[in-house]
């Protein structure tokens, strides 16, 4: 049994999670211990006890640790890519490219552990000096989803720890194994002082409430859905503790009459369906210009169906299957509805059954939708794309910014000063020209506007305003 990671020692529990293989639901992936309140509040104790130790340790050797941890996570690449591909489902080259995005991200925080630092400022008041510093926040709660079960674990732990912080990391339930490959690493090789790292597995009710509610945690980092960032909020709120919330999102690709059709094609197909469309910056609304818009549907309706869809560890498979049986049934639920209200199903949408049992749905594509209906208002979190047709750029820009959410926005176009235009104006946290909505650097910061994003911003050494508390002290020099 793969067990908790509890102020530096494995720690087993009486219940175990087993998880499956998405791809073929006969393959076990392991058995993970399951943790409970009293698991969690050990390790937020264990958490909040090593903070003395670790603020003695200098940044530099924060930094060798990180190095140290991002160098063996980027050797160990290939086999981390195959065990999150075989339990999250996303095809083998995109997995681990997002472990060497996860390996790259821990060595860019190695640097900042040694970079970061304050201002000295002059006084208002003669012969007083001001300095601006950077503290840590303390005990930092690490909440993550299931859809990047490497990558975000990563950018929320690296920057946390980069800056002096300890950390109690509670992943989604379903990707134990991911997270328990990235704590064994952290273990062997970090080196680090008993209780700054530590992992709790889930069940999410139990230990994430528990690292919500305690007043020994002073802040959280949670990436995942609306619902429970707005309950983090509340609660995070009322007693005063920072948190920083990654949401969902409902990202428009503009795609204009003067765009390369096939660079339009190819960006929409990556940013709607690539990771199976499971991703918080997925290209879910294709708001497409009237004059370019019977080629482009004919396009990407010829491009949709000649993905391969298959298990995630086959070489040739563009698009794995969907993450679990209940985000299967929730994207069968939205292609019905939007069957229902009129939308054309241009392709795929379908249950797909190959030779091993996995939750294989074909890339959807619609045409003929409305901003206002709710395949277009809510995420999905699937393989499903819509079209939604535009008078103009004017009425495009208006169509991409009518959302709840605003994470993610493109447009794909020739004009320079449409692409400037778009970039001001879009409502949207980051905005990308002839690029899909999707797949970030991991040196820039990372967030939305509106429903999607609250708090600093993640990512790049912008992740200090949130993993680190500013400090103003006033001294007047005496006898100078
Ligand atoms: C990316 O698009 O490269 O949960 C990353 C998500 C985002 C990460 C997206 N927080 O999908």
């Amino acid at each position: 049994m793969h067990e908790n990671y509890i102020n530096g020692e494995w720690v087993g529990a009486s219940e175990v999670n087993r998880n499956l293989n998405p791809s073929d639901t006969r393959d076990v992936v392991g058995e993970y211990a399951r943790g409970d309140d009293a698991q969690a509040r050990q390790a937020i104790d264990a958490a909040s006890d090593a903070l003395e130790t670790w603020v003695t340790w200098t940044s530099e050797a924060r930094a060798d640790a990180l190095d140290r941890i991002g160098d063996r996570i980027l050797a160990d690449k290939q086999q981390l890519g195959e065990l999150l591909a075989r339990e999250e489902g996303k095809p083998l080259t995109e997995a681990v490219g997002e472990v060497t995005r996860a390996g790259r991200v821990f060595k860019f925080f190695a640097g900042e552990a040694i970079r970061f630092g304050g201002e000295f400022l002059p006084s208002v008041r003669p012969g007083v000096s001001v300095e601006v510093s950077r503290e840590p926040v303390g005990v930092v709660g690490v909440i993550t989803p299931w859809n990047f079960p490497i990558a975000i674990p990563a950018w929320k732990i690296a920057p946390a720890l980069a800056y002096g912080n300890s950390v109690v990391f509670k992943p989604a339930d379903l990707v134990p194994g991911c997270a328990w490959a990235l704590a064994s690493i952290i273990d062997e090789v970090g080196g680090l002082p008993k209780g700054v790292f530590n992992l709790v597995m889930g069940p999410g009710s139990k230990v994430g409430n528990a690292l919500v509610s305690s007043p020994r945690v002073n802040a959280i980092t949670f990436t995942g859905s609306s619902e429970t960032g707005r309950r983090i909020a509340a609660e995070c709120a009322v007693r005063g503790a920072k948190f920083q919330l990654e949401m969902g999102g409902k990202n428009p690709l503009v795609v204009l009459d003067d765009a390369d059709l096939e660079l339009a094609v190819s960006t929409a197909i990556n940013g709607a369906f690539f990771s199976t469309g499971q991703r918080c910056t997925s290209s879910s609304r294709l708001i497409v210009e009237k004059g370019i818009h019977d080629s482009f549907v004919k396009r990407m309706r010829e491009a949709t169906q000649a993905l391969k869809v298959g298990n995630a560890l086959h070489p040739d498979t563009q698009i794995g299957p969907v993450a679990s049986q209940a985000q299967l049934d929730q994207d069968l639920s939205y292609i019905e509805g939007a069957k229902r209200s009129g939308c054309r199903l241009e392709a795929g949408g379908e249950r797909l059954s190959l030779e091993a049992p996995g939750y294989y749905l074909t890339p959807a594509l619609f045409s003929q939708t409305r901003n206002d209906m709710p395949i277009n208002r809510e995420e999905v979190f699937g393989p499903v794309a819509t079209v939604i047709q535009a008078e103009d750029y004017e009425h495009a820009l208006a169509l991409a910014n009518d959302t709840i959410y605003g994470l993610s926005s493109g447009i794909c176009t020739q004009s320079l000063a449409r692409a400037t235009h778009f970039k001001r104006h879009s409502g949207a946290g980051m905005v990308m020209v002839n690029l899909p909505t999707a797949g970030v650097d991991y040196h820039v910061p990372f967030g939305g506007r509106k429903g999607s994003s609250y708090g600093p911003r993640e990512q790049g050494s912008y992740a200090k305003e949130f993993f680190t508390n500013v400090k103003t002290s006033y001294t007047l020099a005496q006898g100078v």
